[in-house]
């Protein structure tokens, strides 16, 4: 019964890496509070605002050309889907926030069309957290939120804004545009934070 036993082995690993209450599926859903935008790349810039001594901004052209990781990770929606490996390309935070000093310990990110979301900004350093352009080695669908989004993927899926402009640094928390709907302020999906209470 090797063949059995291999099958289980790989359900079993995979389920290993399937946080509570979620189940995995081989979809790419579209999950978007309002109409996708369609920004021009030419009026397209990723600024870092707020907390800091002057605003700082990057082009289209100025992000294209900075260094970009092909990663792979898991994905993990509060609406209960997960979704394995998962493969991107795209720009460290690290790269943006190592540029702009700040006081700041929170961040607001925005986007084209007014969504928002919040997240500690040690969250966004240290290697967890990208601009993403490519999707599967193509660039990001409009629908799942090209030309660029912000990618935390150890959080809950609706912390990684789509159609991203900058975000924003704090020196005191600001919920987003679901916390203040319920949601949970930090959304870690091992720990269902799924709703505000959990
Ligand atoms: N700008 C923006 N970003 C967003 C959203 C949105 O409505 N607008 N929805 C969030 C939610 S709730 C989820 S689950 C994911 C869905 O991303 P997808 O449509 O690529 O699957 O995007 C997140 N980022
Ligand atoms: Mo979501």
């Amino acid at each position: 019964m090797a063949v059995t036993r291999g099958f289980i082995g790989r359900r079993a690993a995979e389920s290993s890496r399937v946080p509570p209450g979620q189940y995995v599926t081989r979809d790419f859903p579209v999950l978007s509070a309002g109409p996708t935008p369609y920004t021009p790349l030419d009026t397209w810039d990723f600024t870092i605002r707020g907390a800091v001594d002057k605003p700082v901004s990057w082009s289209w052209a100025e992000f294209q050309q900075l260094p970009h990781e092909k990663f792979t990770v898991d994905i993990h929606c509060v609406t209960k889907w997960t979704r394995l490996d998962m493969a991107w390309s795209g720009v460290p935070l690290d790269t943006f926030l190592d540029a702009v000093p700040t006081q700041a310990t929170y961040a607001l990110a925005f986007s084209d069309g007014g969504y928002t979301t919040n997240i500690p900004l040690a969250d966004l350093r240290g290697g967890k957290a990208w601009i993403v352009d490519e999707y599967d080695g193509r660039p990001l669908e409009p629908e799942h939120g090209g030309p660029a989004r912000l990618l935390v993927p150890h959080l809950y899926f609706w912390k990684s804004a789509k159609w991203i402009r900058g975000v924003e640094l704090r020196t005191t928390d600001q919920p987003g545009f679901w916390e203040m709907f319920g949601y949970h302020n930090y959304g870690d999906p091992w720990k269902e934070q799924r709703y505000y209470g959990d």
